[in-house]
């Protein structure tokens, strides 16, 4: 048997809540203070990985962080269990964000079949670019090297130093090339700017083109077997603040937008074998690509060979995107031979479509033996998860709830019991 793509994604924390934390994100600056839903969200997420199953798509499961980060607050100089009124709210938001769910931006991952020791590397993400995001690398840490603990097999390294000339979000802007999932691959890097140029124009730019560079050399990706694409600063100022917002690879497939990029890919002799999907600017404008989330949908080979697109419910609802996909589902010569669309509002408010609730990790039959076989999921496993979300989310969450203290209580409760469904043992610091 060959190697397999296993889809991680980041299930949705107790926390979820919107506090427009994100400048350049065009939705998260949008639902700032907005009432959210966690317990919606979790659940939308996991209807998300049932469609993967049902599409005999290998599915996994990154738990949440335990929110707030203990030794984040005692660095602060603040109470472990609860905030004193003087906490500013915008440190409390960041603390209780439950933003770790885009597990797109945990990690740049490369295959056992690309590196130079035949092993699997992962780099978490140090997500420098956004206070409350760069909280998470620490614990992000932790838990893919729980997962990913046998050295035959698997490295994950540290994330790479916390300043912005190595500002780096993970797969997001990161995309694998390669005839089929087990073959040999290109990496496809795609940064936004230098190291020595300015961190935004309108918006801020998140992944410096170094950050890239040390990653593929720190893995053992050979120079050959990499190519470093810059974004376009349209995409990145019209509210591309991931490249995945705008841009999905599966297997030898880019489908993109026009205006995603700031040279045409057909400029990278490397990337001369790839077969490229652009969708024009008059059929799509910048802006729906950007409201509907086209482009961040999984494009994903199912079980049958079908490339299936995994979309947001909210392109059937702008007419361009809806005709688009009609015509290319009718199309027999385009690539993208299904759409399934999917209600993720709750993560969307926040900027996160299908493609940033997941990390994808190529495994080997022997390197998927070697993970815990109760992060894998089956229809069985995400009925736990599920009656899991339902005995202890909340319906409602509102930014001055955060402060709740019984709101962290409940969370190290549900999180404490969610290690025992996935057989992690003790994973957080709270319960050693
Ligand atoms: O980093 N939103 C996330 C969304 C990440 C989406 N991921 C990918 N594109 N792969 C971000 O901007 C908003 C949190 C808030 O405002 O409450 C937030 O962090």
């Amino acid at each position: 048997m060959t190697a397999v793509e296993v889809n991680f994604d980041g299930l949705v924390g107790p926390t979820h809540n919107y506090a427009g934390l994100s400048h350049g994100n065009v939705a998260s600056m949008r639902h700032g203070g907005s009432v959210a839903r966690p317990k919606a969200a979790a659940l939308q997420g996991v209807a998300k990985m049932r469609a993967l199953v049902a599409l005999g798509v290998p599915q996994a499961i990154l738990p949440p962080h335990d929110r707030p980060d203990r030794r984040v607050m005692r660095q602060l100089g603040l109470d472990v269990d609860h905030f004193d009124d003087d906490v500013p709210d915008w440190l409390v938001a960041s603390a209780m964000s439950a933003s770790p769910m885009w597990s797109a931006n945990a990690a740049t991952v490369s295959p056992s079949a690309d590196t130079a020791d035949a092993r699997v590397h992962l780099t978490p993400a140090n997500l420098v670019t956004t206070f409350h995001r760069s909280l998470e690398s620490r614990q992000t840490t932790a838990i893919l090297r729980a997962i990913f603990s046998d050295a035959t097999h698997f490295e994950v390294h540290e994330s790479l130093p916390a300043h912005v000339r190595f500002a780096d979000e993970g797969a997001a802007n990161h995309g694998r090339l390669t005839p089929q999932h087990g073959a040999p691959g290109t990496h496809v890097f795609v940064y936004s700017r230098t190291s020595d140029e300015p961190g935004a124009r309108r918006f801020p730019r998140r992944q410096a083109r170094e950050a890239g560079e040390t990653i593929a050399a720190s893995h053992g990706v050979a120079p050959e077997r990499t190519v470093f694409v810059r974004q376009s600063d349209t995409a990145i100022d019209a509210g591309a603040f991931h490249n995945d917002v705008v841009a999905v690879v599966n297997e030898s497939v880019v489908f993109h937008h026009e205006d995603a990029f700031a040279e045409p890919l057909s400029h990278h002799e490397s990337l001369a074998s790839a077969t490229v999907v652009t969708v024009p600017r008059r059929m799509v404008s910048l802006e729906d690509a950007i409201g509907s989330y086209l482009f961040n949908s999984q494009l994903v080979t199912a079980a049958d060979g079908a490339m299936v697109l995994i979309a947001p419910t909210d392109v059937d609802e702008n007419p361009r995107t809806s005709a688009y996909l009609a015509a290319a589902a009718a199309d027999a010569t385009h690539p993208i031979t299904a759409v399934h669309t999917l209600d993720l509002r709750q993560s969307m408010s926040n900027g996160g479509g299908p493609a940033c609730l997941r990390l994808r990790v190529v495994l080997t039959p022997e390197e998927l033996a070697a993970i815990p076989p109760g992060v894998v999921m089956s229809n069985d496993s995400l009925d736990l998860i599920e009656a899991w979300i339902s005995r202890h989310y909340r319906d409602e969450l509102r930014p001055s709830e955060l402060r709740d203290p019984h709101l962290i209580a409940e969370s190290r409760t549900a999180l404490d019991e969610l290690t025992q469904i996935l057989g992690l043992g003790s994973l957080y610091d709270f319960q050693r």
